[in-house]
């Protein structure tokens, strides 16, 4: 019984830390809602394992929403992240490729699906960003974009 009590107190003071560092404290800009969006940038993902975008000249302060459009067969993703973040999440797609994720800073789209995510890209600590598909061997095959956001 005091190993159980052990981990459920371990449990209930980790869960938190990892929420709040995974809701919060990114260092590229942060989720944002759409009465803040200051522009659209149309992006599509395809079975060429490419992510197609509109427009790529981000600048800082820019609140974005990333109309994504899946003309592909398969499922893609679209996720905006550092070079670090995105490869945290790639190994975390390969462990657990079945896992419905709710990051805020990444979607799925089924084949054929439209979404959008709103990105704010204020208080960054980080203007180098990567945005990818995760989906195992998609980043690999070059489903990617690096682009560096003008301060
Ligand atoms: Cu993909």
């Amino acid at each position: 019984m005091p190993r159980l009590l052990a981990i459920v107190f371990l449990l209930s003071g980790w869960l938190p830390t990892l929420a709040s560092a995974h809701d919060t404290d990114f260092a590229f800009g942060s989720p944002g809602r759409a009465a803040e969006v200051t522009r659209t940038i149309h992006v599509v993902a395809d079975d060429t394992m490419r992510l197609h975008f509109d427009a790529t000249d981000l600048r800082e302060g820019d609140v974005v929403r990333f109309e994504v459009r899946n003309t592909g067969r398969l499922a893609h993703e679209f996720g905006i992240a550092d070079a670090a973040g995105q490869r945290e999440h790639a190994q975390m797609m390969r462990q657990m490729p079945d896992m419905a994720h709710d990051d805020p800073n990444v979607i799925t789209l089924k084949p054929g699906q439209t979404r959008s995510l709103i990105w704010k890209f204020t208080h960054m600590r980080q203007h180098r960003l990567v945005f990818a598909c995760n989906v195992p061997g998609h980043y690999e095959a070059g489903m990617f974009l690096r682009l560096t956001v003008k301060k």
